[in-house]
């Protein structure tokens, strides 16, 4: 059986669109793989968080995996910092890392930009996302399109690792979904929709109340044409409020096209935001059960006693490679 591993940031409450270019491919593919999902609350940490706040975070993104459909029977759940591993092999592969190739990277460009006091662990994010994906051997990695940039990254570092140690790690190789890899912003279209977007009205975050989705639908900036047609490059927000409609519903975007001829926007969002809200309903009901269970507790305790002994397995390897401490371990 193949192996996949994927992470998200414990930075805020996860919005639609981590849950359509990651979580719901999580969903479906545990079911024919070897998962590993984390929680991966030391990427969090490369921008400030405040520590109540970056809990309370961690222990709503674990019960929000559950609460959408992941099954820890199938799936291993564990919190990145539970997991020493991580860190360590962080440190491993910043050391085969160039500056320079750090320095391209797009999320680094956009997170640190028009900042005063830009952190190196900013930097140093990627090294420390591929010591995750490696240290499990995952085959594949299921991310939304902002990933791209540091998988192929991870893929870089892994090969030179085994050129230049032993043939140790696994080439890991993405996976996008179908449709939805980048949902986009209600507010700006052409950027795409994040959790920490200081502007509130962007995204939908998988526990907002009906009234607040509602509202943030019907504010969701459209176009002046008035018709409900898929066309990325003339029409981004309709274009983006179709995409979401059409996962969640399952339907063709021509047969919603086909549904709303000769109607308007107003029909189109407030039916929209019907299904959001009926889509999340079920989801929000599971998750207020799991939040403060003692389950939860159990779940993580256990993701994180394989997740060790998984990894840790994998960082000796490649610290006897590297020649570390007096003698092979
Ligand atoms: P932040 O705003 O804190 O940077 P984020 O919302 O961009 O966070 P991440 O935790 O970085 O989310 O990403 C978790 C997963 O969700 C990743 O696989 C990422 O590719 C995916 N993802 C994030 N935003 C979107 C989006 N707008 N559309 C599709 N997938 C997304
Ligand atoms: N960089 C990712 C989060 C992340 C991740 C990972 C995703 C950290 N480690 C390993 C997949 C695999 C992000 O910002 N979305």
């Amino acid at each position: 059986m193949k192996t996949i591993f994927s992470g998200i940031q414990p930075s805020g409450t996860i919005t639609l669109g981590n849950y359509i270019g990651a979580l719901k491919q999580f969903v479906d593919l545990q079911n024919d793989f070897n998962c590993y999902f984390c929680i991966v609350d030391e990427h969090a940490i490369t921008v400030p968080q405040d520590p109540q706040k970056l809990r309370k975070n961690i222990r709503s993104l674990a019960a929000l995996y559950l609460a959408v459909g992941l099954d820890p029977e199938k799936a291993t759940l564990f919190i990145q910092s539970e997991v020493p591993a991580h860190a360590q092999a962080g440190w491993l592969m910043q050391c085969i890392s160039y500056i320079g190739e750090l320095e391209r990277m797009t999320q680094f460009k956009d997170k640190s930009a028009g900042k005063d006091a830009v952190t190196a662990s900013l930097l140093t994010y990627p090294p420390l996302m591929a010591a995750d994906i490696l240290l499990y051997n995952a085959d594949l990695v299921p991310v939304g399109e902002d990933q791209k940039q540091h998988l192929e990254l991870t893929r870089d570092l892994a090969e030179r690792f085994n050129k230049k140690y032993a043939d140790i790690l696994t080439i890991p190789d993405i996976s996008l979904p179908k449709a939805g890899a980048r949902i986009m912003s209600l507010q700006d279209p052409l950027k795409k929709m994040s959790k920490s977007d200081p502007n509130l009205k962007g995204f939908i975050s998988l526990l907002d109340e009906p009234n607040q989705i509602v509202k943030k639908i019907k504010s969701a900036v459209t176009d002046s044409e008035g018709t409900i047609k898929f066309d990325r490059d003339n029409k981004p927000g309709v274009s983006n409020l179709l995409t979401i409609y059409s996962i969640l519903t399952e339907k063709p975007v021509s047969e919603i096209e086909e549904m709303y001829s000769g109607k308007g926007y107003g029909d189109f969002k407030s039916d929209l935001a019907e299904v959001v809200v009926n889509y999340l309903k079920p989801i929000q009901e599971r998750y207020y059960n799991l939040v403060e269970s003692n389950e939860l507790d159990e779940i993580l305790d256990r993701g994180a006693e394989k997740a060790n002994a998984v990894a840790g397995k994998t960082l000796k390897k490649m610290e006897n490679a590297m020649g570390l401490g007096r003698k092979k371990r």
